[in-house]
């Protein structure tokens, strides 16, 4: 396994320096690679699905990630990324203390739906106690409260069509020359009803910290901290995931991470 895995990141690393190496070349010829039905970009593509593949097979469908004691919770969760969202619909709903807020619930659904936090936290509830793993290099075991994701699309009725769920946030990344970027992500099916996979509204006891996403994030325990959205302003089912931002998951995903952050 781990050979397979130190052979596919050199293979990646090649290809990344092949693939960099093309806006400086100045030759039209390799403009081909970056197109969508290029050989070489399918084969890359390919490497990603090759690993979901493998690791759902090592993993299982159902597998649970290790829950914790309380006494393993030791500080509250280490915040990361965006924590302070500007925007104004965002902040209109925070003076408010998220009372207005409503979670949208669309795309390939038979019956469109919103609900509130209220509404939320009179659905059935789940308290898990999980590590959390950035790829930045650190980790924080939290306790988190929610309503299973699966529940909220059973009162949607998902659509046999519908492959995956993307979420919608209420911030945005500075990336600088391309300007503010909104922060969005994806799971397949697999993952979005599976048992942990909650939509969380509390954190260590508390309601959900504004630092933390509040007032409303995604725990997707079996992969890692830049998959679980934060800020969550609609969730939608889709069958593909060309039409977001650059058309691979996410938006770290859009920036070069595997849209299967499996741990
Ligand atoms: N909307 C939104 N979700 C996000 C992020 C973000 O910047 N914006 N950062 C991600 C990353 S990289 C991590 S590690 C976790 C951090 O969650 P925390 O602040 O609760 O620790 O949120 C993830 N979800
Ligand atoms: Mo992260």
């Amino acid at each position: 396994m781990s050979r397979f895995l130190v052979n596919r990141r050199r293979f990646l690393t090649v290809a990344g320096v092949a693939a960099s190496a093309v806006p400086l070349s100045g030759c039209d010829a390799f403009d081909g690679f970056l197109s969508g039905q290029s050989p070489v970009r399918g084969f890359m593509a390919s490497a990603n699905t090759l690993t979901y593949r493998v690791q759902r097979m090592l993993i299982g469908a159902d597998q649970l990630a290790p829950e914790f004691a309380a006494s393993e919770v030791r500080q509250g969760q280490r915040p990361n990324g965006s924590t302070d969202p500007t925007g104004e619909d965002y902040l209109a709903l925070q003076v408010k203390a998220f009372a207005d807020y409503r979670l949208q619930v669309t795309g390939l659904v038979e019956k469109p739906s919103s609900f509130s936090l209220e509404e939320l936290r009179n659905m059935p509830s789940r308290t898990q106690i999980t590590r959390h793993d950035c790829v930045e290099g650190w980790s924080c075991i939290a306790k988190w409260s929610g309503v299973p994701l699966a529940r909220v699309l059973d009162e949607a009725k998902v659509k046999p069509e519908a492959r995956f769920v993307v979420f919608h946030c209420f911030d945005s990344m500075n990336l600088g020359l391309s300007g503010a970027v909104p922060y969005y992500e994806s799971i397949d099916l697999i993952d979005a009803r599976h048992p942990q996979t909650i939509l969380a509204y509390g954190c260590n006891d508390q309601p959900l910290p504004v630092a933390n996403g509040a007032p409303l994030r995604v725990r997707i325990e079996r992969q890692l901290g830049y998959k679980m959205a934060k800020y969550i302003k609609s969730i939608e089912l889709v069958s593909t995931l060309q039409p977001f931002g650059s058309g691979k998951g996410g938006f770290w995903e859009d920036l070069g991470y595997e849209w299967y952050g499996g741990i």
